[in-house]
């Protein structure tokens, strides 16, 4: 089967694949590791698909050794992977929990052993619950608890580490979680979710600037699910200010501080309502604005908005699930549009020229930001054939499309460095538990048996080819 352009990446261009502690790990009493919030909202009754919990996952904790084989043997250059804090600091401050760090330096020197760069992300969502209990995202003292945490972390894997990415979408932990409440920690309080956010961002540059006290030279940087949101009807004054504020949740919110040192004030203007703003202190924002490396961008579909007219009920077409609040803070008269399909089974409409159109608006608006795909790929249902091999032709063309898209980018001048396709192995997909498998690499829940779907097979050459067929 041909899939592709032809297409070569340049020289270097960094191949792999990605995972989460809490989706893959399991033995969440092993090991010292003390409870975080997605135990707490994964037991309790409603919250995910089915009740499927994390307790075991993909065993990934007992069976590291043989996904590092998985990870080899599909020639990857890097494995993204991510470290939980509650196995490190099981109450989320003082003293390392050896244990939980000599999991992951294990891990880290087995993949050195394989030829595989480890890209490490410090926080994945799963927040010690005993921080969740005093405020969690909400409370400006979590921000200063994982700066304690990345420096624990930093000191003990040190320059083995090819690159720090401080945190994993905080979009998804300041808006699922605490304004949607789809995410852990459940909660649908909107002045909650912006305080969230600020904290968020004052975590990144206070958790890089800790890594860096120990490792001058660590190549830094942070993941965000940046958001193509699209007017309904670009000739509408009245759908492209949708579009504007949505844009402004979901994208200025963090890349403006970050990148570039203030919150938009359209932002705060289109907040004020909901909250004054008065968590971010003076200096804050010059903190979050640390020099990055690296951009990580994680892309899987497209927005479209319009203005709510305020007739029938609002569109609940965001593609977020059953939440108890918007996660859109403020824009109560936005509404999604479910865009054109084909869509995966996710819901989520597939659409590969906005990865283009977003890597390049990233590089217009910030030019000189080396960039990675640090997530893209897609849940869709698999065929298991009676000798047992995994059929999923719809995922090989998801990535080859999205990955032509890519290089589309480059092409024009984007400067991305790598792709990690979501994810090495199927999961818990948060609130939709082992329902939705986004794996290049089945895992039955059973046996908890891995085995390669043709996608990995495929990946494999892509890999080796350095370019798609
Ligand atoms: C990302 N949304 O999550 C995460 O980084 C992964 O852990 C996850 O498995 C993957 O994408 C697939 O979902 C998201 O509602 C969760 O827009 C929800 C949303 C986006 C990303």
């Amino acid at each position: 089967m041909s899939t592709g352009t032809g297409r070569r990446f340049p020289d270097g261009f960094l191949w792999g694949s990605a995972t989460a502690s809490y989706q893959i790990e399991g033995a969440v009493k092993e090991g010292g590791r003390g409870p975080s919030i997605w135990d707490t909202f994964s037991h309790t009754p409603g919250k995910t698909l089915n009740g499927d919990t994390g307790d075991i996952a993909d065993d990934h904790y007992h069976r590291w050794q043989e996904d590092l084989g998985h990870i080899a043997g599909l020639g990857l250059g890097a494995y993204r992977f991510s470290t939980a804090w509650p196995r490190v600091q099981p109450g989320g401050r003082g003293p390392a929990n050896r244990e939980g760090l000599d999991f992951y330096a294990r891990l880290v020197d087995g993949l050195l052993e394989r030829g595989v760069k480890p890209v490490l992300t410090l926080y994945h969502w799963d927040l010690p619950q005993d921080l969740e209990d005093a405020g969690g995202w909400t409370a400006r003292d979590t921000a200063y608890r994982f700066a304690d945490y990345a420096e624990l972390v930093a000191r003990e894997l040190g320059d083995r580490i090819d690159l720090w990415t401080t945190l994993n979408e905080p979009w998804c932990s300041a808006y699922l979680g605490y304004a949607s409440g789809v995410h852990a920690p459940g909660r649908a309080d909107g002045a909650a979710a912006l305080a969230a956010v600020h904290h968020l961002n004052l975590a990144h540059g206070l958790g890089l600037q800790a890594v860096r006290s120990v490792l001058p030279s660590a190549r830094g940087s942070v993941t965000l699910n940046l958001h193509v949101i699209r007017p309904a009807d670009p000739s509408s004054d009245d759908d492209r200010d949708a579009a504007r504020r949505v844009d402004a949740l979901a994208n200025r919110a963090f890349t403006g501080p970050m990148l570039s040192g203030a919150y938009p004030d359209d932002l705060l203007a289109d907040t004020a309502h909901v909250t004054d703003w008065s968590f971010v202190r003076s200096g804050d924002t010059e903190i979050a604005h640390q020099p990055l490396d690296v951009l990580g961008v994680n892309y899987y579909s497209t927005g479209l908005v319009r203005r709510w007219d305020g007739v029938g009920p609002r569109s609940e077409e965001d593609g977020h699930g059953d939440a108890l609040g918007s996660p859109w803070v403020g824009a109560d008269d936005v509404e999604f549009v479910r865009p054109e399909g084909p869509y995966t089974a996710m819901g989520w409409n597939i659409d590969p020229g906005g990865l283009t159109e977003l890597l390049l608006r990233m590089h217009r608006e910030h030019p000189g930001l080396p960039m990675m795909i640090t997530e893209n790929g897609a849940a869709f249902a698999d065929t298991v054939s009676p000798a047992g091999a995994v059929h999923d032709p719809q995922r090989v063309d998801y990535i080859a499309r999205h990955l032509e898209a890519t290089g589309q980018a480059i092409d024009q001048g984007a400067d991305v460095r790598g792709y990690f396709a979501w994810s090495l192995l199927d999961n818990f997909e948060w609130s939709y538990g082992f329902d939705r498998r986004f794996g290049i690499i089945r895992v039955d829940y059973e046996t908890l048996e891995r085995t390669w779907k043709d996608s990995a097979h495929w990946y494999r050459g892509v890999v080796a080819r350095n370019g798609l067929d």
